[in-house]
């Protein structure tokens, strides 16, 4: 069963419709019916297919990692995928947020509008968010970060979906499968025949919910997305959409172009379907498991480079959210008055880098990063009260430029790897 080009159509269906009737309810989003409506129609049905998809993640991810180191078959192999993999996404997040501050600074979103500093969000988000949850996050240090990276309790890494420990204890497994295959070839038979499984299901999720689910999880956020404060938030809303728009195409277009020297529009037309599920999921965790199938089937990236790239890359690599905290912080800046220094802005580039890796991809974190950048450069975190409101059209929008990222880097060391052996396989013959 493949995600093929009917099951495409059928989720941009589920967008689009999603996106029309949210829009038309979201007027009237106080009127009871329409309330009733969207609790327990659009929420439900969105809400039951987020549940589908988050359901397989951890063992998709686990089951595909152990797989695809196995499948690279060697600790030196595996350790160059890995820190080419790293450099190409820490390299692509480093010019998307560059990006982002220049479309930022050129078009001024901030200018005479420091009213919107006293606007009520700006109290409510410092006294809910940032005594909760985003304040512990922004405390977290360094050092903790890297110790979090090794699970002191897997079965808690995995109730508690920490996509990084999983990675890490996943690949700690592959390498010993490695070293005692021959005593564990049923392990390895095991684990090759659960993931027929689960991908089975991953499947089937897709071609009987996701366009249905889609469409509720769309129409939802379009109900209540405060299209109100787009029109005063319009330019700010401008250069996220234009900064995120000119990354897809010219940062991957040309990396698929040129160094995967593939035609980007078949890029496109292969992931989208990908592109879809994480524009209504806001997700890129809950994702995964489709991306990895859209880009073993569509895109002909091989199991053992895509289990452990786009894992990887659905944790460490989101350069949608990174396009957001450029654009915000000099929104936020210029709100404030204050004239970013240019070690001010590498600073931004390099908090919001770094911040991307400890991070999962669940909707809003890229608001949770947002508070340790602006921290780091003196502004008041509180005043994302003020974007909180349009964040959640800009996450789904976002979270589809972060998994094509990741999908990107997997084309390009997919194609590099087929190039290497090819080039190998003629070395012997000659
Ligand atoms: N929703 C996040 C993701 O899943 C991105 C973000 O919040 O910026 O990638």
């Amino acid at each position: 069963m493949k995600v093929g080009n009917r099951l495409t159509v059928y989720i941009v269906i589920g967008l689009i419709a999603g996106i029309i009737i949210g829009s038309i309810f979201s007027p009237m989003a106080d009127q009871a019916w329409v309330q009733w409506i969207d609790q327990f129609v659009f929420n439900v049905v969105g809400q039951i297919f987020l549940n589908l998809i988050f359901m397989v993640v951890v063992p998709v991810v686990f089951i595909s990692i152990v797989l695809g180191v196995v499948g690279v078959g060697d600790p030196k192999t595996l350790g160059s995928l890995g820190i080419k993999t790293i450099a190409f996404y820490l390299t692509t997040t480093a010019i998307a947020i560059t990006v982002a501050i220049i479309i930022a600074l050129v078009l001024q979103p901030g200018e005479g509008q420091a009213e919107l500093l006293d606007s009520s969000e700006v109290e409510e988000y410092r006294e809910t968010e940032l005594e909760g949850e985003t304040g512990e996050a922004i405390d977290q240090s360094v050092d903790e970060t890297i110790i979090n990276l090794i699970p002191s309790n897997v079965i808690e890494a995995m109730g508690t979906a920490n996509m990084l420990q999983i990675i890490a204890f996943a690949i700690f497994i592959g390498i010993s499968l490695i070293a005692v295959q021959d005593k564990a070839k049923s392990v390895i038979k095991l684990f090759e025949e659960a993931n027929e499984v689960i991908m089975w299901i991953v499947l089937a999720i897709m071609k009987y919910f996701a366009p249905i689910g889609a469409f509720g999880l769309v129409a939802t956020a379009f109900t209540q997305a405060g299209f109100g404060a787009i029109q005063q938030l319009g330019m700010y809303f401008v250069c996220v959409l234009l900064g995120l728009f000119i990354h897809l195409l010219f940062v991957y277009g040309s990396v698929i172009k040129f160094i995967a020297r593939k035609p980007f529009i078949w890029f496109i037309k292969g992931f989208a379907p990908a592109m879809g599920v994480a524009f209504s999921t806001s997700s890129s965790s809950a994702t995964l498991p489709v991306s990895m199938e859209t880009a073993q089937n569509n895109l002909n990236v091989k199991k053992s480079v895509s289990s452990f790239v786009q894992p990887l890359g659905a944790t460490v690599n989101m350069d949608g959210t990174a396009i957001m905290q450029g654009v915000a912080t000099v929104f936020i800046a210029q709100l404030t008055g204050v004239d970013l220094t240019i070690m001010q802005m590498v600073t931004v580039v390099v908090i919001a880098t770094v911040a991307s890796i400890g991070t999962a991809g669940v909707p809003g974190v890229g608001l949770v990063m947002l508070a340790m950048v602006l921290t780091a450069v003196g502004l008041d975190p509180a005043a994302i009260g003020i974007i909180l409101g349009i964040d959640r059209l800009l996450d789904m929008t976002r979270t589809a430029v972060n998994i094509t990222g990741d999908a990107t880097i997997a084309v390009v060391l997919n194609e590099q790897q087929i190039r290497k052996e090819e080039k190998e396989k003629s070395a012997r013959q000659s």
